[in-house]
Order: structure tokens, then C-alpha cells, then sequence
């Protein structure tokens, strides 16, 4: 978030207030006072107070997602970020996010098994980003003046209609349709400072797990108490509980919760990692912390999480379960698994960087190694392969190429192959990336390169190009 202070990489939430005791966060607009809880199911139109006016858009009507959106003025969506909508970097096959999603799955599913063995959690990452105002806020508790609201801080279609602002937006649909256990999987969007860890699109998964009595006492069955635990009680919030819920439940959702995230954590970078839990405060859970590790020499955030707000589950039907949520960012994990210094590079659709993830193996070791700063050229080349007899291998022509090129090449992949019936001879393409290391390549050293290499194939290796 633009204009908020920072405590090292670790980034104010705008879902997060500072409350008394708790690490002191400022707002651009000064210090922030919590407002009047809202009713739940406040509706949108009441939401918007003295927010700054956007300037109108030119055009009445925006068209996003094959869906066209009448204007207003709170929209201020730009083509920029428009393009970033269906890229889904979390579901690229061999993008860094991807693998990352899918070892938190794994790791998901193994951690939580149901009776018969199978996954207890249901993954749901197709979900549109598309939201309204009253699911990424009012059903979330996020009270009306809340500076998260504002246009200068989400992405707006119009009044009613936004981009996601994290992944909790889905959590009372999902209840509703009487899910206990699920993770949501997402691009986010955000009006935020772009810097080496925050950028204004990025990834989150959500994990959300419901217990009623029976569920708690028979997950802790095992443990020495001769009376059930009761959830619930008539009190007075607390610091660390929630006027409604028992001391006990709640510190047995806390341990499951902490356990499960620290769980995750180690199985991503192992035991031995440096990591720290910090109160924080969202409109939507209570008790709520922040779990931070440690990365370049600094502490940085990774995940919001607590005890659902039980105003959520009286929302999402089910007032006779307590339970736990969390949010926690894709990118930042996979920065500190892979080594990526900077957050922008997962976006790049350089192949220097994509060939290095390219693998169906979610546990191999990777190691971003920094690519060229100068552009590629890319050069594809066909051929018809020699007749029946003659032998041919695609090493031999990776060989032929490197010994051409040299360093200058930086991939070359088959991305065709062919057989002709009537001409009975079987064709390849290949797609040769040349880049240097020292400077920038131009095309037309490029292509003579390329040009020998057309020359050479064909003389030694028999090839006829196409
Ligand atoms: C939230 O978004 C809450 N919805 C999380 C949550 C869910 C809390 C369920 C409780 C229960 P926050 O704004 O802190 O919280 O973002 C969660 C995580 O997203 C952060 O810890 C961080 O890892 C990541 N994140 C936040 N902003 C950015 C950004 N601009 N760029 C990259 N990652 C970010
Ligand atoms: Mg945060």
C-alpha cells in the first residue's frame, strides 16, 4: 500500500487496524480510529462516506472478463491491469506460482485426511476475480470507512462491481454452499506500491476450515480431559477470544491453525527456518496473527490468519461451528524457495526465465539464476528430416547449433514434429532463443547466425529446409 509505513518487507495490511498494543501502523491520512461495526449484510450502496470522487471514465461501459460493466465514477480500471486478467500465472503449467500452489495442495491433502483417507479439503482456483463490494468487504465485516475501500487502494469496475482484494472475498459463498474445508486459489488485485516484494496483481491462497462440537471433541478425543469441550459461551471479547467463544475451543483452533501453517512452512524450506508470529488485527478473525520469516537478512510477511469472526458463520448458515482461516501469499513463498529477488519477475514471459521451471516434478530444487538484462532474438528454423535410412537425431542438431552458436544460444526446443503422408517424410521445427550475456544482440546478427546454421544442417546433417 502506497503511503504506508513499513516495518522492514513486512507491508501493512489494508485488511489489517491497528488496535491499541498491537505494532503501531500508519496510514497516509493519519492515524486510523476503528469505526462502529457494521450489521452484517450491510449493503454496498451504504458504504460510500467521504471518499475522494475518481474522475469518470471516458467510455459508459467496460468490458471485462466478456462481460460488459456500466461505468461510474469509482471506476478506475486500466488496460494495464486488465491484461493481467487471464494470464492465471497459479495455473501456467511450469510457472514458479504453479508449482508452488501445487506443493500447498499436496501438503493440504496429506495434512488433512477424511475418514476414508481421501482429502478432507476441496481447492477451488478458478474462481472468478470478479467480485462485488459487499463479498470483498461488508460480508467480511470490513466496516465502511475503512481505508481499504478506497479507490485509491482496489480496483474498481463501478460501484458495485470490483477486482478481488484477497481471496477472502469467497469466503461466505463457499460456506453457504456448505463447504468446511477449502482452500481458494487467486489473483489478487491491489492499487499498491510496486517495489521488490509488493506488486499491484499477485497470488493468494485461502484455507478455511469449520468444526462443530462433535468435530472438535472427536479431532481431540485422544487428549486427557474427562468432559467435552464446549464451544461456545456468553462473555466478554478478550484479547486473545471472542465474547461468544470458549477459552478452550478457541486455543484448540489456534494450536490446529498454527500447527497446520508451520506444518506448511517447514515442508516448503524445512525445519531449521527462522520464523516469527505477530499479533495482527482483520476485521474478519479474532484472535488474528501474521506469521513473518526470515528472508535477505529481513523479516518479511507471509500469511494473515485467525479465528473466524463467528458474525461469519451466522452469515454463511452454520452459527453452531467455530472456525479458522488464512491468507497467505504465493509469490512471497515462492521468492524465498526459488530465490527470486524481485517480485516483477514472475511475470515475465521471457523463456530465459519460464525454461528454468519447466518440470512436472513439483519437489525438484530450483534456483532462479538471474537472466540477461539484454532482449532475445528468436529465430525458429524447418526441415524436412533425411529419407528413410539415413540417420538423424535431434541431439545431433542441438550439437550443430551449440557449435555454431556458442553462448549466443540461449534455448533451442523442438516445437513441431510431422509426418507428411504424401510426401513421406517427416518434418521438425525447431525455435532457436540467441541472446548474449554482454550486450544486445540485433536481429541481423542474429540472423546470420541462424543463416549458417541453415547452411550447415543442411551439408552435414542431410536436412532440406523447409
Ligand atoms: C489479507 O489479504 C487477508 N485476507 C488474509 C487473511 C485471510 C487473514 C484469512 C485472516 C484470515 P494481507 O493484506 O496481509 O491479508 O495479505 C495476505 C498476504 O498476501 C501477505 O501476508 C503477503 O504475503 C501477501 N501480500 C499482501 N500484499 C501484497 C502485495 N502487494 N504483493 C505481494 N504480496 C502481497
Ligand atoms: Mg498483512
Amino acid at each position: 500500500m502506497a503511503g504506508l509505513l513499513r516495518h522492514g518487507l513486512r507491508a501493512a495490511s489494508p485488511f489489517s487496524w491497528p488496535t491499541p498494543g498491537l505494532k503501531a501502523v500508519r496510514h497516509r491520512c493519519g492515524p486510523i480510529r476503528p469505526a462502529p461495526p457494521v450489521p452484517a449484510r450491510a449493503s454496498s450502496s451504504q458504504t460510500p462516506g467521504p471518499i475522494p470522487a475518481h474522475p469518470p471514465a471516458s467510455s459508459a461501459q467496460i468490458r471485462v472478463q466478456e462481460r460488459d460493466y456500466p461505468t461510474d465514477d469509482w471506476t478506475n480500471l486500466t488496460p494495464q491491469i486488465l491484461a493481467r486478467l487471464d494470464r492465471r500465472l497459479h495455473l501456467q503449467a511450469g510457472h514458479p506460482l504453479s508449482l508452488i500452489r501445487r506443493r500447498i495442495v499436496r501438503y493440504m491433502y496429506d495434512k488433512f485426511p477424511n475418514y476414508r483417507g481421501h482429502p478432507l479439503f476441496s481447492v477451488h482456483d478458478r474462481l472468478s476475480p470478479v467480485v462485488t463490494l459487499a463479498q470483498n468487504y461488508d460480508a467480511l465485516l470490513v466496516p465502511p470507512q475503512h481505508p481499504s475501500r478506497k479507490p485509491s487502494d482496489s480496483y474498481y469496475i463501478n460501484r458495485t462491481w470490483m477486482l478481488r482484494a484477497h481471496t477472502s472475498a469467497h469466503q461466505i459463498e463457499l460456506i453457504q454452499m456448505g463447504l468446511d474445508n477449502f482452500l481458494v486459489v487467486g489473483d489478487v488485485y491491489r492499487r499498491d506500491a510496486i517495489d521488490a516484494s509488493h506488486y499491484p496483481v499477485f497470488h493468494q491462497v485461502e484455507g478455511v476450515r469449520l468444526l462443530d462440537a462433535a468435530g472438535v471433541n472427536a479431532r481431540w478425543a485422544g487428549s486427557l480431559r474427562d468432559t467435552p469441550i464446549q464451544l461456545f459461551e456468553a462473555g466478554t471479547e478478550k484479547p486473545h477470544k471472542q465474547a461468544g467463544h470458549t477459552v478452550d475451543a478457541t486455543q484448540l483452533l489456534e494450536w490446529e491453525l498454527k500447527d497446520c501453517l508451520l506444518g506448511l512452512i517447514r515442508d516448503l524450506f524445512g525445519s531449521d527456518l527462522q520464523y516469527r508470529w505477530v499479533d495482527a488485527y482483520f476485521p474478519f478473525t479474532h484472535p488474528s496473527w501474521e506469521l513473518e520469516i526470515q528472508y535477505q537478512g529481513q523479516w518479511m510477511e507471509m500469511l494473515g490468519c485467525g479465528i473466524m469472526r463467528q458474525e461469519l458463520l451466522h452469515q454463511g448458515g452454520v452459527p453452531e461451528k467455530i472456525g479458522w482461516a488464512f491468507g497467505l501469499g504465493l509469490e512471497r513463498l515462492a521468492m524465498k524457495l526459488y530465490e527470486i529477488p524481485d517480485i516483477r519477475i514472475f511475470w515475465s514471459q521471457d523463456s530465459g526465465f519460464l525454461s528454468q521451471f519447466q518440470t512436472d516434478d513439483i519437489d525438484q530444487v530450483i534456483k532462479y539464476k538471474a537472466v540477461s538484462k539484454y532482449p532475445q532474438c528468436i529465430n525458429d528454423i524447418s526441415f524436412w528430416l533425411p529419407q528413410e535410412g539415413s540417420e538423424y537425431s535431434s541431439n545431433d542438431f542441438f550439437d550443430l547449433v551449440r557449435s555454431i552458436g556458442g553462448d549466443l544460444v540461449e534455448q533451442v526446443v523442438l516445437v513441431d514434429s510431422f509426418y507428411h503422408e504424401k510426401k513421406q517424410k517427416h518434418s521438425h521445427c525447431y525455435r532457436i532463443v540467441y541472446r548474449s550475456t554482454e550486450k544486445t544482440l540485433t536481429q541481423e546478427e542474429a540472423n546470420e547466425i541462424h543463416k549458417h546454421i541453415e547452411n550447415q544442417a543442411t551439408s552435414r546433417l542431410k536436412v532440406q529446409i523447409r
